[in-house]
C-alpha cells in the first residue's frame, strides 16, 4: 500500500477498516484536500478479501458530509424535545453540563448516574464506562441485552471461547442457524458461497426462505423460538449414533453423562413435536453436520429472547462434544497476540474496577448476575430494570443520563415507556454525528466524529488480526472524538469534586491505543500503513478453557451457581403460555430485526441512497395470510402485540418466503426531518408496538424480540 504525500490535489489513499457495522470489512478511504472522495473494499485484506456492502461503500461519507451533520454543541432552549437549541461552546456545554451531573451526584449519590452507549466493542463504549466508573456509577446499559447476549452469556458460562472464529474457509459443513449472512455479512455470505462451490454442504435452521436456503443441503423450518428443542434432539442422535468425538469430550469437557442424560429426553420424535420440524431431518442433519469439520454459524434468530441462553447451550454443547472446537475447518478459539488487550478486557481489569460493593449495585445485578453487575459478561445493567428505576425511584433514584452512540428511544423495545424515562430525567446528555430521536430528548447535545475522523483499533478474531479503523480526514465543525468528550467531561467533574477516580488516564487516542497493543509485537505503523495486522497462531489448543474447571462445562457451575438449570433445556416460547382469548385476538407470530443491506439499525435513515433502495418499513406476509385478512400488497397496516404500549405502520409484502402464521419485519425506522411526534419513532419503528417489560432469559434478562404475538390492523 503506497500512501502519497498530501500536498494539495492530490489523491490519498488511507487503509482502513469500514466502521459501520459490526462486520468491519478492509476499506480504502480515497482523500483529496482533506475531503473523502471515495469509500472502497481493499481487496488484499486478508479477512474481508474485497467484501463490502452498499453501507460501507455510502454511509460513512453519507454521515459525515450530511447536512443534517451535528457541528456545534447545543443546549436546549425550548421545552424537551421541542427542537429548539442553542449554539453553545464546548466549555459552556460541559460546564453546564458538569453542573447538572455533579448536582445529581451530590443529592442522590454516584449510581443515580447512568450512561448509555451500543457496548464495550467500540471505543465510544469505553469511553462512557470509564467516565461512568470515574464517577463512581456502575450504571450504563448497552444494546446487547437486544443482540448477542444470550450468546455471549452462554459461551461464559460453558466456557468457552469461539466468539467469531467461524472457520467457514476450511469447513466441510456449515450449520447456520438463526442468521441471514447474505443481508447481515458480506464476508460470510461470501465464505459460504465458496463452501458450497467446493462440494461442501449447508445446513440451514431458520423459520424463513432466506437466501442461504437456497444452497442448503438441508433446511429445517422450525416454529419461532422451537430451537433448543432441536438443538437438544441433535446431540443426543449424535450420542447415538456414536458421531461424539470421544477423545475430545473426555480430554476437555466437563459433565458429559449428566448432558447425555438430558438429551435423552429429547428424542427427535418429541423434537418434532416442540418445533415442527421432521424427525427425519433432524436425524439427517445430525449426519451431514457430523462428519466434519464442521462450522456453527449462529445469529440473533436465536438470540435477544426469553429463552436465548439456554437455545445457545444446547448448540454451544453440541458444537463442544463434536469436537470441532479449534479445528481447522470448525470454531476456532479467539487468538490474540501476548501482551494485547481488548475492550472487554479493560472493563474486567481490577485496575480500572469500583469497590465490589459498589458494583453489586448495578441496577438488574440482584436478578441477572450473570449479565449485570461484577459478574456480568459486560458488567453492564439490565436496561429494563434501569428504565423502571428512572421512572419509579427503585431500588434507587436514577436522575442523569449521558448517551453515546445508541439511539435508545428507536432500538429499546417500548419506544413510549423509553421516552417518558427520557423525559422524566433531571439531565440528558448526548453525544452524536446528527439529531436523533433519543438526542431530540437531551438538555445538551455534542458533536460527534464520524468514523472517517477518528483512530479505533480493534481484535477481530475473524481473521484474526488486529484491525485499524482510522482518521482519514480531521473532524467537521467542532466534532469530537468520544475519549475526548469523556475526558473534557471528567476534568469539569473533578474541578467540581465530583468525580472519585480516572479511568480515563490517556491523554489521547494515540496514548489508548498504545495501551490496548502493549507489547503484543502490533505496532501503531503496521496498522497506519496497512490498516490491520496479522499475527502468527496455532489451533487444537485444547487445554485450560476459561471455566471453572479448565474444560467446556455442559453441566456448568457458574449457571449452577445463580440457581439456573446448569444443562442446556427446552422452555416452551412465552406465548404459547398465553390464553385463548388472547391467542384469539392476537393470531399472528411476529419477528423483528430483519436486516436489510441499506441500513445499520437506525443508521442511514435520512441517506437518499438508502431510501432509493428501501423507503418504507415492510411486513412480510404469506399469499394464504393476506388472502384471510384481505391485505393487499403494498398496502399500509399497523402491528399491534399484546404488551406493547403503542403500534408500528408497516407496508404489506406478500411473500412466499414466511410461514403461513408468521409474519416478520425490520427494526431501526424513523423519519429523520420530519414534523412527526418523536420523528416517526412512534409511527414507524417496530419498538413502538413491543414491550420490554419481560418475560426475561432467566439467566441473561433477555427479552423476546421475536416469536411474539401480534395482529395486523387496517388503517
Ligand atoms: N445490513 C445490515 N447488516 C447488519 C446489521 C444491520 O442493521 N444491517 N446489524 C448487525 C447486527 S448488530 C446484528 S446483531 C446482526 C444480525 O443479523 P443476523 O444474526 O443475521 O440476525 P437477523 O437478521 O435478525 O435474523 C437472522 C435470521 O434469524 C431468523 N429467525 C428468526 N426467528 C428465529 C427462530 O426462532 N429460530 C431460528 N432458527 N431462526 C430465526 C430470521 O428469519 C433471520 O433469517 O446483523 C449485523 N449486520
Ligand atoms: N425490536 C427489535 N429491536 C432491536 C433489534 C431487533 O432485531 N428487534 N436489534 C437489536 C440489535 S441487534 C442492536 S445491535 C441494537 C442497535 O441499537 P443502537 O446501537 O441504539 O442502534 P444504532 O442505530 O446503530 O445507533 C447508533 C447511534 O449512534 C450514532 N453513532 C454511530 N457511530 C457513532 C460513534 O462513533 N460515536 C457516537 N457517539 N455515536 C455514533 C449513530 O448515528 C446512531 O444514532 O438494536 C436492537 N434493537
Ligand atoms: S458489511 Fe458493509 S457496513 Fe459492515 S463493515 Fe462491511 S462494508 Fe461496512
Ligand atoms: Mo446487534
Amino acid at each position: 500500500m503506497t500512501m502519497a504525500a498530501t500536498s494539495s490535489g492530490e489523491l490519498r489513499v488511507v487503509p482502513s477498516t469500514c466502521s459501520e457495522c459490526s462486520v468491519h470489512c478492509g476499506s480504502l478511504v480515497y482523500v483529496r484536500d482533506g475531503v473523502v472522495e471515495d469509500v472502497k473494499p481493499n481487496p488484499s485484506h486478508p479477512l474481508s478479501k474485497g467484501a463490502f456492502c452498499i453501507k460501507g461503500l455510502k454511509g460513512a461519507t453519507g454521515i459525515t458530509y450530511s447536512d443534517r451533520r451535528l457541528l456545534y454543541p447545543l443546549r436546549r432552549v425550548g421545552e424537551r424535545g421541542e427542537g429548539k437549541w442553542q449554539r453553545v461552546s464546548w466549555d459552556e456545554a460541559l460546564d453546564y453540563a458538569a453542573d447538572r451531573f455533579a448536582a445529581v451526584r451530590e443529592k442522590y449519590g454516584p449510581p443515580a448516574l447512568i450512561g448509555a452507549c451500543n457496548n464495550v466493542y467500540f471505543g465510544r463504549g469505553i469511553a462512557v464506562v470509564m467516565l461512568l466508573r470515574s464517577l463512581g456509577s456502575p450504571n450504563w446499559m448497552i444494546n446487547q441485552d437486544l443482540c448477542g447476549g444470550c450468546r455471549a452469556v452462554s459461551l461464559r458460562a460453558s466456557g468457552l471461547d469461539i466468539t467469531r472464529g467461524e472457520d467457514i474457509d476450511n469447513a466441510r459443513c456449515a450449520l447456520v442457524v438463526g442468521r441471514n449472512s447474505y443481508d447481515a455479512d458480506p464476508i460470510e455470505w461470501m465464505a459460504l458461497k465458496k463452501l458450497k462451490k467446493r462440494g461442501g454442504q449447508i445446513v440451514v435452521i431458520d423459520p424463513k426462505r432466506i437466501p442461504a436456503v437456497g444452497m442448503a443441503d438441508l433446511w429445517l423450518r422450525p416454529k419461532p423460538g422451537t430451537d433448543a428443542a432441536i438443538g437438544l434432539a441433535m446431540i443426543h442422535v449424535t450420542i447415538e449414533e456414536h458421531l461424539y468425538d470421544r477423545e475430545f469430550v473426555a480430554r476437555s469437557t466437563h459433565g458429559f453423562d449428566k448432558l447425555r442424560e438430558r438429551a435423552a429426553e429429547f428424542a427427535p420424535q418429541r423434537a418434532e413435536e416442540l418445533t415442527g420440524v421432521p424427525a427425519a431431518d433432524i436425524v439427517a442433519a445430525v449426519r451431514i453436520y457430523g462428519h466434519g469439520p464442521s462450522t456453527f454459524v449462529s445469529g440473533h434468530g436465536i438470540d435477544a429472547f426469553s429463552a436465548g441462553v439456554q437455545t445457545f447451550r444446547a448448540f454451544h454443547c453440541l458444537v463442544a462434544i463434536s469436537g470441532n472446537v479449534d479445528r481447522r475447518g470448525g470454531n476456532r478459539r479467539v487468538k490474540k497476540p501476548g501482551g494485547f488487550r481488548d475492550n472487554l478486557q479493560l472493563v474486567h481489569d481490577p485496575k480500572f474496577r469500583l469497590p465490589r460493593q459498589v458494583e453489586e449495585q448495578t441496577l438488574g445485578a440482584d436478578r441477572f448476575p450473570l449479565w449485570a453487575g461484577p459478574r456480568g459478561w459486560q458488567t453492564a445493567c439490565h436496561n429494563p430494570t434501569a428504565i423502571d428505576a428512572i421512572l419509579t425511584g427503585k431500588p434507587y433514584p436514577v436522575r442523569a443520563m449521558y448517551v453515546s452512540g445508541a439511539n435508545i428511544v428507536v432500538t429499546y423495545p417500548n419506544t413510549p415507556k423509553t421516552v417518558e424515562a427520557l423525559r422524566s430525567l433531571d439531565f440528558l446528555m448526548a453525544a452524536s454525528d446528527a439529531m436523533t430521536p433519543t438526542a431530540e430528548l437531551a438538555d445538551i447535545v455534542v458533536p460527534k466524529t464520524t468514523a472517517l475522523e477518528e483512530d479505533e483499533i480493534r481484535l477481530q478474531p475473524g481473521g484474526p488480526l488486529i484491525a485499524m479503523t482510522q482518521a482519514a480526514v480531521p473532524p467537521r465543525g467542532e466534532a469530537r472524538n468520544d475519549f475526548a468528550i469523556a475526558r473534557a467531561l471528567l476534568a469539569k467533574m473533578r474541578t467540581r469534586g465530583a468525580a472519585s477516580a480516572d479511568f480515563l488516564p490517556w491523554q489521547s487516542q494515540d496514548e489508548f491505543i498504545e495501551y490496548l497493543l502493549g507489547d503484543s509485537g502490533v505496532t501503531l505503523q503496521t496498522l497506519r500503513r496497512d490498516g490491520y495486522a496479522v499475527y502468527p497462531y496455532a489451533l487444537e489448543n485444547f487445554d485450560k478453557f476459561p471455566s471453572p474447571t479448565g474444560k467446556i462445562e455442559l453441566f456448568s457451575q457458574a449457571i449452577a451457581a445463580i440457581g439456573a438449570d446448569p444443562l442446556p433445556n427446552f422452555a416452551a416460547p412465552a406465548r404459547d403460555g398465553a390464553d385463548a382469548e388472547l391467542k384469539a385476538k392476537f393470531p399472528l407470530t411476529l419477528l423483528t430485526g430483519d436486516r436489510e443491506k441499506t441500513y445499520h439499525h437506525s443508521r442511514f435513515r435520512d441517506q437518499p441512497w438508502a431510501k432509493k433502495i428501501s423507503p418504507d418499513p415492510r411486513l412480510l406476509i404469506h399469499p394464504a395470510t393476506a388472502r384471510a385478512l384481505a391485505v393487499a400488497d403494498g398496502q399500509w397496516v399497523r402491528i399491534e402485540t399484546p404488551g406493547g404500549r403503542g403500534s408500528c405502520k408497516v407496508k404489506i409484502r406478500i411473500s412466499e418466503n414466511t410461514p403461513e402464521d408468521v409474519v416478520s419485519t425490520g427494526m431501526g425506522w424513523w423519519r429523520p426531518g420530519s414534523m412527526m411526534p418523536g420523528s416517526g419513532a412512534f409511527d414507524v419503528n417496530i419498538n413502538a408496538a413491543m414491550t420490554y417489560d419481560g418475560p426475561w432469559d432467566p439467566i441473561s434478562g433477555s427479552v423476546d424480540s421475536r416469536g411474539i404475538l401480534c395482529r395486523i390492523v387496517a388503517i
